[in-house]
């Protein structure tokens, strides 16, 4: 007999075995093209890098170690990963950074599909060497998984050639932003093969990847090359003038249901495979805060970042009561989680875990 520990091809089987990430001891990165990209014009974090204030770490990780829990106490079982020192500056042939970023959130380095755990090349300099932090972990899966495909996708130059100038300003404004995201024109160039895991979405068979500043078109080709027995479709959202990873965008909550951030509507031409599938695209609620917290690359929109346990239960941040209302009349179980003080690490529920194990196989639900 095997053991299988590792197995998940979508975002809403059940769950039974998830990373979790670690506040400890992040930075925000000094100042580099992709990363710049990302802060918000009016940020409060533009200009300052460093390790984060102690206090902030150590709330993050209360917040993420009571979220462990409450998963461990549904019967799931929790991993965490090993924090490596950020405050190592890193220097590759092609760059050099003063700092990296952290051990949060595993969902941008860490694509899980079927029996295989793929480490994303990731597009900021700072974050080259994140896989590290989840090493350690992946190396006992492979030990104890004869059927564990761990791989790693090609690492990037990372290069000046990789970044469009032109983001480099630092007032661009959001009209010319949400006019280069229509034109599809976004921080990163088309130098080599770049991806975030959290752009990519699995829906059994099929992948949803978001073409943005942290994923290019060669890292969606490369993508569908490597995994050659799925169909993999290239998504865009032209209302958002920050385009980083999918999951504050487009939340699948179970077979034939969908929440989409009412802000940045999936275009009507691609909708088509949902539609013709009977598949509904629900605007998501409100979040219920009119700005981020302290020191936070993520839009307010983190409300919809939901982890769903299976398709009738979801965890919600607790204080998104407008989304957690939505939930319930979607005739979801919801599960409030208290993590908005840890939303400065890098995002919500879905981008601070990674999945491991989800009951279930690879259906194909867009026949
Ligand atoms: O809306 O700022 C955050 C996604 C984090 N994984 C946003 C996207």
């Amino acid at each position: 007999m095997t053991n299988t520990i590792v197995n998940s091809w979508n975002e809403w089987d059940p769950l039974r075995h998830v990373i979790v990430g670690r506040a400890d001891d992040c930075h925000i990165p000094p100042a580099e093209p992709a990363l710049d990209a990302k802060v918000p014009e009016d940020s409060d974090m533009r200009g300052q890098w460093g390790k984060r204030p102690q206090d902030t770490i150590d709330r993050a990780n209360e917040l993420l170690d009571t979220f462990a829990r409450q998963l461990e106490a549904r019967g799931i079982r929790v991993d965490r990963p090993t924090s490596i020192d950020h405050s190592k500056p890193a220097t590759t042939p092609d760059f050099h950074t003063d700092s990296q970023f952290g051990c949060m959130p595993p969902r941008d380095v860490l694509l899980t599909v079927g029996s295989e755990i793929l480490e994303a090349t990731m597009s900021y300099r700072c974050r080259w060497f994140e896989y590290l932090n989840y090493r350690p972990l992946l190396q006992k899966y492979w030990e104890e998984d004869p059927n564990f495909r761990h791989e790693a996708a090609p690492k990037p130059r990372l290069t000046d050639a990789d970044y469009h100038p032109d983001y480099l300003n630092e007032k661009i404004g959001d009209a010319q932003r949400l006019k280069w995201a229509e034109e599809k024109h976004f921080v990163t160039t088309e130098e080599e093969p770049l991806f975030d895991a959290a752009d990519v979405l699995r829906f059994g068979r099929d992948l949803v990847v978001q073409h943005g500043f942290t994923t290019n078109l060669k890292g969606i080709e490369w993508l569908r090359r490597h995994f050659p027995d799925h169909r993999v479709h290239t998504v865009n959202f032209p209302g958002d003038p920050y385009p980083i990873h999918i999951d504050a965008t487009f939340t699948p909550l179970r077979p034939g249901l969908i929440l989409n951030n009412p802000q940045r509507r999936l275009p009507a031409d691609q909708r088509a495979m949902y539609e013709k599938n009977g598949w509904e695209i629900v605007d998501a609620a409100q979040p219920a805060h009119n700005a981020p917290p302290p020191l936070c690359y993520s839009s307010t929109w983190l409300s919809m970042n939901v982890l769903v346990l299976d398709p009738k239960t979801v965890c919600v941040e607790a204080s998104e009561h407008y989304q957690m209302e939505q939930m319930d009349k979607l005739g979801m179980n919801v599960i409030p989680v208290d993590l908005r003080d840890a939303y400065a690490f890098g995002g919500g529920l879905h981008c601070c875990t990674a999945d491991v194990y989800r009951e279930g196989t690879c259906e194909d639900y867009f026949p």
